[in-house]
C-alpha cells in the first residue's frame, strides 16, 4: 500500500544553480525526500491507526504515532513545503502588502527579519529547520530540530508556518560545505515571495 508520494518540483533541479546546485538538488529531492515518503508509507502499513489519515492530521497529532511517523511524516511535509517556497535566483520580489507590513510591526524591518533567521538557523545544534510562523495572528522565528516542525503537537512553540529553510547539512554541503551561514545569507535569493504572502495570509 502506497499512500504518500514525492512531488515533483515546480522547477527543474538546476534552476536555483547560483544559490542551491543541481546536483545537491536532485539527491535531497529524489533520494532524501523520496527515503522520507518510502519511510512513512512503511510506518502506515504497519500501523492500522494511520491508514486513511491526512498528513496534517498526522503531524498535528505526532505525539500518538511512532518516532519513525515523526521523523518521516516530518521529512514529508517538511521537504514539500520547502520546494515550492523557491525559485530561480533574484526572482522571488521581495515582501509586499499585508506580509511586509506584519514583517516590520514583528522584527522593524526586513533586514532585521533575515538577521534573526540565520541566527536561528545558524543557532539549531546538528540538524534541522529554521522557521517564520504566525502565532496569534503575530509572526515568529523559530527553530525546530531533526524533521519536527512548528505544526506537531510535541513542538515546544507551535504555530502556522510560512517561511522554512532546511540546516541539515545535505541542503548545502557540497556547495558550502561546513558554512552553514553562508548558505543561509545566499538562499534569500531564491524565496518566492508570493508564496510566503499566500501562506500568511491563509495562515491569519
Ligand atoms: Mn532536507
Amino acid at each position: 500500500m502506497s499512500t504518500f508520494t514525492l512531488p515533483s518540483l515546480p522547477y527543474a533541479y538546476d534552476a536555483l544553480d547560483a544559490v542551491i546546485d543541481a546536483k545537491t538538488m536532485e539527491t535531497h529531492h529524489s533520494k532524501h525526500h523520496q527515503a522520507y515518503v518510502d519511510k512513512l508509507n512503511g510506518e502506515v502499513a504497519a500501523d492500522s491507526n494511520l491508514q486513511g489519515k491526512a498528513l496534517g492530521d498526522i503531524i498535528a497529532n505526532i505525539s500518538k504515532y511512532s518516532a519513525g511517523t515523526r521523523n518521516n511524516g516530518g521529512g514529508h511535509w517538511n521537504h514539500s513545503f520547502f520546494w515550492n517556497l523557491m525559485t530561480a535566483p533574484g526572482t522571488g520580489g521581495t515582501p509586499s502588502g499585508p506580509l511586509a507590513a506584519a514583517i516590520d510591526k514583528a522584527f522593524g524591518s526586513f533586514d532585521v527579519m533575515k538577521e534573526k533567521f540565520n541566527a536561528a538557523g545558524v543557532g539549531q545544534f546538528g540538524s534541522g529547520w529554521a522557521w517564520i510562523i504566525v502565532k496569534d495572528g503575530k509572526l515568529e522565528i523559530v527553530s525546530t530540530p531533526n524533521q519536527d516542525n512548528p505544526l506537531m503537537d510535541v513542538a515546544s512553540v507551535k504555530g502556522t508556518p510560512i517561511l522554512g529553510n532546511d540546516v541539515w547539512e545535505h541542503a548545502y554541503y557540497l556547495k558550502y560545505q561546513n558554512r552553514r551561514p553562508d548558505y543561509l545569507n545566499a538562499w534569500w535569493d531564491v524565496v518566492n515571495w508570493d508564496v510566503v504572502s499566500k501562506h500568511y495570509e491563509a495562515a491569519l
